[in-house]
Formats: structure tokens, C-alpha cells, sequence
């Protein structure tokens, strides 16, 4: 699962930033696997220049960039590429990184590697490390890491560090959400042994996104239920919505892989209340499997239907999503279920094809009278910054990220620049802000109306020249607009759905051990199933069989650890 979500935000970091913006550019995936979007600080600590001051026994606030008076180093390894920014000076190293010295100047840490290799060999390079128990002071660690670690006994705990010397502006990041995502990295007694990255949990919120202009061409309202959405995908398959005189369009996108990052089924299970591989809150309160659910078996009943009327591409078992959007793109299909980033791809390419096509996002329809509810991963965890417990200044690691996000704040905006050295993505400790997309939607739409850009952050500004432009007639700037800034637009509709109900994917553990040496196989099984029925080279009844073998080849086993570990979760 969090391979997935994983796959999901580098696939559209991938996107966006090649799309031009500033509040996704800063993105990269490192050797430890991780993936973050950033957005800009809006707060900034104050920087002091006080001695460190000795260590009381009660948490009290100290300052969050003092400067140490005698040197400390802190430790750390890194898999790296080569600077993104062009305009960086060649001779930039990590070990001359602008943030290394910044770092050294502000707070008197020398910050060593222990060792640096390219990222694709990181990987290899850290399970070494582990191994042979020589690890660095701080680390950015995946959540199966983490786990081994705290296990292991391994990780420092960070209680006081954070506590006494968090930035507001760290905290801020940090506590966005409530503090949940850091309670997950808390063990039983209290003690932070972890601080948290991670995302907004609905920026994979499913939508359903129409060619308005085939739905006019036709004469047809937009569909509110499955059963309007049916109609209109069949009219979007026999009645010629693009009026060339041939019957040369399908329906609704999909993809041989059903659960995938875009172009795939989740929205259509989602809107027929139906979520498999997800594990969701049964009837008892227990965690259940969804893909073993009768719901499930009732929305592989309707695709099946769909299949058969060609509302379904033919062929979609043997696309993937790039073919999928290459139909896309050459304006052959008019519904596609998917999140706010459709606009900005590739929607985009399919206006720039066709002017006149319309995209706009609706919430899911409902099915048989039920409100069709969008599934969301309770967490969305990216990666966990720890101290090793053998580090003799665990406080330094939130020093480190206080400065990161001192040295990111527009007061640094001069300095802190590829052309003098600075290379973010080879500093850790990172954080950012989880709500940079809601935040920037928010600004941009407030300057928008009130004409006065003193409240953007330096990070919203492309967004909002893009809007004013598009709004100015630049259609080139629709897919920018669309995704990020209009109310009826992607973002803009994920926004509202906020105050919508939603259904939780709550398991957010490690893979458990049934899963390690099982899921695959079971996946395999589900994947193969579904689309045998989908398809209908197999009949409804497979599904049955299905469920049967699903729990015998391991599913209700990992169904009990998944339970004991939420029964855990719910102590805390
Ligand atoms: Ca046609």
C-alpha cells in the first residue's frame, strides 16, 4: 500500500513539475525512498544568537537556532543525482552544499557523511549500514525502517529535542494534522522516536471528470447517479459526441491495472460503494479486506455489463495508463474517473488537440440511492526523520530541520540560491508543509478577488500569474487553472469534499508478515479475477470462489494481524 501512495505523489511531482511549478518543483526521490511535495514556509522562527543553554530537567522552550558554542558534528549518509537547477556551479559537492556551510556559519554543526553514492545505489548501500551497525546520527527512514529500528532499539528518543526546541514553523508542518501522523511515531511510553513527513490524504481524492462539451453536443445533463453516468457513457459510445460521422469513441477510461495511481477503476468501485484492496471498517468494527466485500461483487457485476455495451474499451485489458492516455489525449473517450491533477495532465494535451474539449469534475455519482463515497488512506506518510540513539546531540536533528526552514523563508530568498551552492534535496532533515496544495488554492484565490498579492507566499506566485493570465484569455494556462486555482476545478472540488464524508483506508502499518511472504500472490489472484469477470470470460459466481481462496491462501491471516495491529493503534 504505501508502495502505492508512493508511485501516486512521485507521479505527480513527476507531472507537475514538469508542468512548470514552483510549488512541486522542489521534489525528488532520494535513496531512502521518499517522496514529498513542498510548499513554501509561512512562518519563521526567529533567529537568535544565544549559547545553547544548559539542559533543564523540564521541557522548556529553548531557541530553535541557537548557535552551539563549540562545534558538534552530526553524521549522516546520502544517495544523491546531480542538481536539478542548471544554474548550480559545477564544482557544488555535498560536502560544499550551501546548506552544509549555511549550517556550519548559523548553528556550529559540521554535518559529515559517512558515506555518498549515487541514488540508485543507495539502497543497496544503506541495508549495508544496517547491517553492519554502523549508522549515521540522523536518517530519513521509509515506515518499514522505521519499524525495524524501533524494534531494534535503535532510534534516539527525540521527546525533549522536539519539544524544547521545535520551530513554530516546524511545528507547524509537523502537527498539521492534529498530531496524529506523529503519534504513529511515538511508542507506548510517550516517546517520540520519529517526526513525520507527509501529504495531504486527499490529494487522491477520485472525481469524476465529463467532456461537458460531448454532454452539450449531445443534449444530455450531467449524470448524477450510475445509472444517468451509464446512459451517458452509451450515448458517448454510439451517438458520435465528436460529430465526425464515425463511431470512433468509447465511454469510460480503465486500465489493465484496476487500482492504480490514474485512468483505472477506483472511482467507479468507490461510487458503487465498493473498495477493494483497501482495508476498511466493517459492520463489527473490525478491519475487512474490500476487495472480498458483496459490494465488490455487486460493482464487478456492473462492469461487467459496462464491458459488454462497449462502454468499456474493448482493448483495456491490454492498456496501460500511457495508452490509456494516449486516448485520451486523441479525444476518444469523454469520462475518466480520477484527482484534481487531470487538468494539468493530461487533459491539457487533449485541449491542445481540440479547443473545444470541455473537462470538468463532478463528485462521484451515487449508486441504488447511495451517495457514491471516496476512499482516502488515513495517513499518508512519506518519510520519518530519526537519531540514532548513540547521537550525543539528538536536538541538533530538529535544529537542522528549524534551519531548513529558517534558510526556505523569503527572508534567505537572496542567498539561499542554486547559482550560490544550494542544493536542497541533498539536505535532510526536510519537512514540509502536508497542505502546500489547500494552502496556495486558498492565497491565490484571495488575491484573486481582492487584487492584492501582499498575502502570496514566494511559492505561490507562479500559480497565481498562471490564473490571472488565464483568466486575461491565455488558454494555454487552462490546465494550470483547472487543477490548481478554479473553484469548480480540481483542487477546487477536492476542497469542498472536505466537508463530504469519506471512507478511510485505515490500515497504515508495515506490511505484516503474512503480508511480506503472501500478498503478492494474492494480489495476483484478485488482479487476475476481476478482470476475468470484468471482461466476462469468467461469470459472477468467480467471485465467490475467489473470496474462498482469497482467506485459505493467506487473506485471513493477514486479516488478524491487520486487526491486531489496528487493536493496538486504538490504545495508544
Ligand atoms: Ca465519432
Amino acid at each position: 500500500m504505501s508502495r502505492k501512495r508512493l508511485t501516486i505523489a512521485l507521479v505527480v511531482c513527476m507531472l507537475l513539475s514538469s508542468i512548470l511549478l514552483a510549488a512541486c518543483a522542489k521534489e525528488e526521490p532520494s535513496g531512502s525512498q521518499e517522496t514529498t511535495q513542498t510548499g513554501e514556509p509561512n512562518e519563521s522562527a526567529s533567529n537568535g544568537g544565544d549559547s545553547e543553554a544548559s539542559k533543564g530537567e523540564a521541557p522548556e522552550a529553548k531557541d530553535p537556532l541557537g548557535k552551539y558554542e563549540e562545534p558538534i558534528t552530526v553524521t549522516q549518509v546520502l544517495g544523491f543525482a546531480p542538481p536539478q537547477d542548471a544554474n548550480t556551479p559545477k564544482s557544488t559537492t555535498p560536502e560544499t552544499n550551501g546548506y552544509v556551510t549555511k549550517l556550519k556559519e548559523m548553528l556550529n554543526i559540521d554535518l559529515k557523511y559517512l558515506w555518498t553514492v549515487p541514488t540508485d545505489q543507495f539502497a543497496q548501500k544503506f541495508s549495508l549500514s544496517v547491517a553492519s551497525g554502523e549508522l549515521p546520527d540522523v536518517m530519513a527512514v521509509s515506515q518499514s525502517e522505521f519499524e525495524k529500528f524501533r524494534e531494534d532499539g535503535l532510534l534516539a528518543d527525540l521527546t525533549d529535542a522536539y519539544r524544547q526546541y521545535a520551530s513554530p514553523a516546524l511545528k507547524a508542518y509537523v502537527e498539521k494534522d492534529g498530531g496524529t501522523a506523529l503519534k504513529m511515531f511515538t511508542d507506548a511510553d510517550g516517546k517520540i522516536l520519529g517526526l513525520p513527513n507527509y501529504l495531504d490524504p486527499y490529494s487522491s481524492l477520485q472525481l469524476l471528470w465529463i467532456r461537458t462539451d460531448w454532454l452539450e453536443a449531445l443534449n444530455l445533463e450531467v449524470p448524477q447517479t450510475i445509472e444517468e453516468l451509464e446512459k451517458v457513457a452509451e450515448a458517448f459510445v454510439n451517438d458520435d459526441p465528436d460529430r465526425n460521422g464515425k463511431k470512433d469513441t468509447y465511454g469510460i477510461t480503465m486500465n489493465k491495472a484496476l487500482i492504480t495511481w490514474g485512468f483505472d477503476a477506483r472511482g467507479p468501485f468507490y461510487s458503487m460503494g465498493a473498495y477493494p484492496k483497501a482495508w476498511v471498517k466493517g459492520s463489527d468494527g473490525t478491519l475487512v479486506a474490500g476487495e472480498t466485500q458483496p459490494e465488490t461483487r455487486k460493482a464487478l457485476e456492473k462492469l461487467q455489463t459496462w464491458y459488454k455495451k462497449g462502454i468499456l474499451d474493448k482493448e483495456f485489458a491490454f492498456k496501460d495508463i500511457d495508452k490509456v492516455v494516449e486516448d485520451v489525449v486523441a479525444g476518444k473517450v469523454g469520462i475518466s474517473f480520477g484527482e484534481w491533477w487531470y487538468p494539468e495532465w493530461p487533459l491539457n494535451l487533449s485541449k491542445d488537440g481540440d479547443p473545444k474539449a470541455e473537462w470538468q469534475a463532478y463528485p462521484l455519482p451515487s449508486f441504488e440511492g447511495k451517495q457514491g463515497i471516496p476512499l482516502i488512506p488515513k495517513m499518508n506518510v512519506t518519510k520519518i526523520l530519526v537519531a540514532n540513539k548513540e547521537m550525543k546531540n539528538p536536538e541538533a536533528l530538529v535544529k537542522m530541520a528549524n534551519f531548513y526552514e529558517e534558510i526556505s523563508s523569503p527572508k534567505y530568498a537572496d542567498e539561499n540560491k542554486p547559482e550560490n551552492g544550494y542544493v536542497y534535496n541533498w539536505f535532510e532533515p526536510r519537512f514540509y508543509n502536508p497542505t502546500a496544495i489547500a494552502d496556495t488554492y486558498k492565497r491565490v484565490n484571495e488575491a484573486l478577488t481582492s487584487k492584492d498579492e501582499s498575502g502570496l507566499d514566494p511559492g505561490d506566485k507562479p500559480i497565481y500569474d498562471g490564473a490571472v493570465q488565464y483568466l486575461a484569455g491565455d488558454a494555454s494556462k487552462w490546465g494550470h487553472y483547472m487543477s490548481r486555482v478554479a473553484e469548480n476545478g480540481g483542487w477546487g472540488l477536492t476542497e469542498r469534499m472536505k466537508a463530504e464524508p469519506v471512507v478511510y483506508n485505515e490500515f497504515a502499518g508495515v506490511p505484516t508478515p503474512t503480508q511480506v511472504e503472501k500478498g503478492a500472490s494474492l494480489e495476483k489472484l484478485t488482479d487476475e479475477t476481476f478482470l476475468k469477470i470484468i471482461v466476462g470470460s469468467a461469470p459472477i459466481a468467480e467471485f465467490d470462489k475467489y473470496v474462498e481462496s482469497w482467506g485459505k491462501l493467506g487473506g485471513n491471516d493477514i486479516t488478524n494481524e491487520v486487526n491486531d495491529w489496528y487493536a493496538e493503534q486504538s490504545k495508544k
